[in-house]
């Protein structure tokens, strides 16, 4: 394939399109040995995985628009050059923690990479009540490697302003961000729905006006303070998981935003599983295992972030910012210790903020998630999404005053016991 006009890839046409390549072929087999299926079920994308005599990739390709709503919402194919940037920086960040790209065409907006097998999306795996082991301790490491080697903490400053440069052409996906998960859970959204009986619940938060203020502060933090290069889009479905294995898929939201961002969608993805369990009981109690699990996950994300980025902080600050020539170099270790705890606890506030609002437009907005979906009773639906409701509520209020993790999980086991309908 050169760069050609874009054409979206069919089965049928991939093997002649992209067999010549000599990355694919080398890995898949010869085109004449491959067989294609698209298995894409994203809310933006194509995705093929393509089978051959000598092994399997997957190949994804964006859409000139956005596959959930169709082609009234058209989307910039360039998408796919931030995903293919951003991969390629997580993996240097974080060695193993991204498929392999193989192959990459802007025009085409083609990503090429490896298959992960036997893996299959992370919230597929919770909802039917499995779970995966060092599952937090291993997300807790992805997120304060690439965010701590991503920012200004570790690069080189003109590394840094070229990438911030960079992703600051993503501005549609941004965009989605920005009005999907910022605004519209707070109001009546021409693209928002929700599950009925869940009406009095949403009446009371949008009438809730500190928490209309609180959730523009977190807008203006996501689009103003480009503290690191973020995934973007962090939840249980950007996750691909064996019961031993983690991966990371799909940064195609990659944009440089507050660290905190990443750690709190995915956080709260984790809480909305938890919430959610109930809903997908076949005997009552059956899934209580599971739910504590949960909760044990979202302590290890965070505990295991806090320590993975403390130990970069104290082995690795070789940035522009609190460079150690002011600190330890003059004998003033205890005054960087000091700065990095400041720095963790607003890490640690705006991660808060950003995982309850997650929580609100995920239940509100356009894009639900799978957990709360496939429980069948729409009143049973209704009552998990209320509780997740008032502790989204409770995270963004609260984000100044929660001592730590422990108190998030223990705001869980209380909000599953009461009733927010
Ligand atoms: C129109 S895109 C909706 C959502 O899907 C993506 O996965 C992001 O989460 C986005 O907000
Ligand atoms: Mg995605």
């Amino acid at each position: 394939m050169t760069a050609q006009t874009y054409a979206p890839l069919t089965p049928e046409t991939l093997a002649q399109r992209l067999g010549s390549l000599p990355e694919l072929a080398e890995r898949v087999g010869p085109a004449d040995s491959w067989t294609v299926k698209e298995v894409g079920d994203g809310n933006l994308n194509l995705v093929f995985i393509v089978s051959g005599s000598a092994g399997q990739a997957v190949v994804k390709q964006a859409l000139p628009y956005v596959r959930l709503v169709g082609e009234s919402w058209p989307l910039p194919l360039k998408r796919s050059f931030f995903e293919y940037h951003a991969l390629i920086r997580q993996e240097a960040r974080d060695p193993g923690s991204v498929p392999a790209v193989w192959h990459f065409d802007e025009a085409q907006a083609i990503i090429a990479m490896e298959f992960l097998f036997p893996h299959v999306i992370l919230r597929q795996a919770l909802v039917e009540g499995r779970r995966v082991r060092d599952l937090g301790e291993r997300l807790g490491l992805f997120c304060a490697r690439t965010l701590f080697r991503g920012s200004d903490l570790s690069m080189k400053p003109a590394d840094r302003k070229a990438d911030l440069a960079l992703f600051a052409g993503n501005v549609e996906l941004c965009d989605i961000t920005e009005n999907l998960v910022f605004s519209d859970p707070y109001f009546d959204a021409p693209l928002n729905r929700h599950t009925a009986g869940l009406e009095p619940a949403i009446a009371r938060l949008r009438g809730d006006l500190s928490l209309k203020v609180a959730a523009q502060h977190l807008k203006l933090a996501f689009s103003s303070r480009a503290e690191t290069m973020l995934h973007g889009d962090l939840h249980t479905g950007s996750v691909m998981v064996t019961e031993t294995e983690i991966r990371m898929i799909d940064p195609e939201f990659a944009t440089y935003g507050p660290i905190g961002f990443d750690v709190g969608m995915l956080i709260a993805n984790f809480l909305m599983a938890h919430l959610s369990q109930p809903g997908h009981e076949v005997a009552p109690g059956d899934r209580e295992a599971q739910q504590e699990w949960l909760l044990f996950v979202v302590e290890a994300v965070w505990d295991r972030f806090e320590a993975e980025f403390s130990r970069l902080w104290r082995t690795e600050r070789r940035g522009m910012l609190y460079q150690a020539r002011l600190y330890e170099d003059q004998g003033h270790g205890l005054a960087a210790e000091q700065a990095l705890a400041d720095l963790l606890g607003q890490i640690w506030r705006d991660m808060l903020g950003f995982c309850g609002i997650e929580m609100h437009r995920r239940i509100l907005g356009l894009a639900h998630n799978a957990d709360f979906e496939r429980i069948a009773d729409t009143g049973r639906r209704a009552a998990c999404e209320a509780r997740a409701l008032a502790m989204g509520r409770q995270l963004m209020l609260g984000a100044g005053s929660l001592p730590g993790i422990g108190t998030v999980a223990a705001m869980a086991r209380r909000m599953n016991r009461e009733d927010h309908l």
